[in-house]
């Protein structure tokens, strides 16, 4: 049997003009780079319980007012295919801060400016912001 397409929800959480992004240890996928919190959509789960779920279980954030952004389809190599189901969220109490719950996956959560991120960027987000690609609401 062919493998699947996995799909991941991501989620680009904006505090100020900053973004959290964490630094991914030796996974399977994306190993070193630096990504957003973010995991598999469960059977049933709507982008929304996705998004606020693994944000829960990585960080230990609340997240408000979430929306869908955009998605990108990813063939990454022969066995792996992923759909990236990208999210905007914010905190639900600015004060709150970033926790490593899972620290077997990840370094660290740091809050970065978009035009100075950590070069190794995970490769289909790289791709999109280098693209023009801006999760920030058009100030109006
Ligand atoms: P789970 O077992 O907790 O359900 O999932 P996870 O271990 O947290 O999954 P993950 O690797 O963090 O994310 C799911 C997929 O989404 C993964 O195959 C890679 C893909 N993905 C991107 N961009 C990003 C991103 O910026 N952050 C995260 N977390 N995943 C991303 O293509
Ligand atoms: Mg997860
Ligand atoms: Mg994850």
């Amino acid at each position: 049997m062919s493998p699947a397409p996995e799909v991941g929800v991501a989620v680009f959480i904006l505090k100020d003009n900053k973004v959290l992004f964490g630094r991914r240890r030796s996974l399977s996928i994306g190993a070193y780079t630096y990504a957003l919190p973010g995991g598999h959509l469960e059977f049933g789960e709507s982008f929304e319980e996705c998004a606020a779920r693994e944000v829960k279980e990585e960080t230990g954030l609340d997240i408000k007012n979430i929306e869908l952004l955009t998605a990108t389809n990813n063939l990454l190599s022969d066995s792996v295919h992923l759909v990236v189901i990208y999210m905007r969220a914010y905190l639900s109490d600015p004060d709150q801060t970033p926790q490593n719950i899972e620290p077997d996956k990840c370094e660290g959560w740091d809050w970065y400016d978009l035009n100075n991120l950590p070069e190794a960027t995970f490769g289909p987000l790289r791709e999109m912001l280098q693209g023009g690609f801006n999760p920030f609401p058009i100030a109006s």
